[in-house]
């Protein structure tokens, strides 16, 4: 028999013993609550970005367009990226044409991907038009090196960009039905534009006079759109044809604080939505004015591309597409 106090300091060590251990044991469950909550805060937070427009991803569309080389008639890289475009839509989208087309001595393919709207009875009626070119410049006339001139630009802004920001929109609508139906439309040829004579945006305005009965009840038509110096003001096109949508778009770039979205008027650009206005559609261009230094160079490559610029104006956007509360 152990004396009293020694009695009394062993049950007293014993004791503390107990509750250090189960303290840690504690401790242990805790940890394991811990992380159990955290991985599930995670998930769900990877769900909500997975809902939402992702810049990097959209960068990674860029990427990829480049590795194919100019997206023009001369080089593999043209069908290299129809291929791309469409291998990636097909099993997505709730429809998929590829419109071909001859003009002005030039072959070209516009494509048009649909998905429909959540509620069958809303599948033709609103419907959103997205659009964007796909094509490359031919000639990098704007180049301070006279050697480059002749060149193809790589377009990682001027045509891989819009694109990027259209099959990134792809991902969002595929895994979640909008409530309006959302065309993405990418367009062939638009950047021929006083090469030989040629006229810029020969793709849109062969879509308008192949699609007559096509009316959306809004467009959106996005063009360099990736530099990590944007700048988007209220193209005056679009003012003069659209200004109801341009206000309920720079409404929501506001709202969001997406600053690349200025209040302020920008120039008149002839670009693809011109053809679209011309033909009585609400479409407005979205597009960095005034034009980057990259602008028809050399220089248009990804290192000056931004995921967060992109990010801007994809969550623009998609609030748009999704939050279509009031009808259009
Ligand atoms: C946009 C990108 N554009 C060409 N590359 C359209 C444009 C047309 C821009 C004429 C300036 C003048
Ligand atoms: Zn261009």
């Amino acid at each position: 028999m152990l004396p009293s106090t020694d009695r009394l300091i062993t049950q007293l060590v014993m004791a503390s013993a107990f509750v250090a251990l189960s303290t840690l044991a504690h401790a242990r469950i805790d940890n394991q609550l811990d992380s159990q909550i955290d991985s599930q805060i995670n998930s769900q937070i990877d769900e909500q970005q997975n809902g939402q427009f992702n810049g990097q991803l959209a960068m990674e569309h860029i990427a990829q367009q480049v590795s194919f080389g100019p997206r023009t008639a001369d080089y593999s890289g043209k069908q290299k990226t129809l291929n791309y475009i469409q291998q990636l839509l097909q099993p997505e989208a709730d429809q998929l044409v590829v419109q071909p087309f001859q003009a002005h001595g030039l072959s070209g393919n516009n494509l048009w991907a649909s998905f429909y709207a959540a509620d069958p009875k809303q599948r033709s009626q609103p419907r959103i038009m997205l659009a964007a070119h796909w094509d490359t410049r031919p000639i990098a006339e704007r180049d301070k090196l006279p050697a480059n001139r002749a060149q193809p630009v790589t377009g990682a802004n001027d045509g891989a960009s819009g694109v990027a920001v259209l099959l990134e929109m792809a991902r969002l609508l595929s895994s979640q039905r909008a409530p309006v139906t959302v065309d993405l439309v990418f367009l062939d040829l638009e950047d021929m534009g006083n090469i030989d004579g040629l006229p810029f945006s020969i793709g849109a305005t062969e879509f308008v006079h192949q699609n007559r009965f096509y009316r959306p009840t809004a467009g959106v038509l996005v063009d360099m759109v990736c530099d990590r110096d944007l700048v988007i003001p209220q193209e005056r096109f679009s003012r003069d044809g659209a200004a109801d949508l341009q206000d309920q778009i720079w409404q929501i770039a506001r709202s969001q604080g997406a600053e690349v979205f200025k209040d302020r008027a920008g120039a008149y650009i002839e670009d693809d939505h011109l053809p679209f206005l011309r033909a009585g559609l609400k479409v407005i261009n979205l597009i960095h004015w005034p034009f980057p230094q990259s602008w028809h160079t050399s220089g248009d490559t990804i290192d000056r591309c931004s995921a967060d610029s992109l990010q801007q104006v994809g969550r623009v956007i998609s609030e748009f597409i999704y939050l279509q509360r009031e009808p259009l």
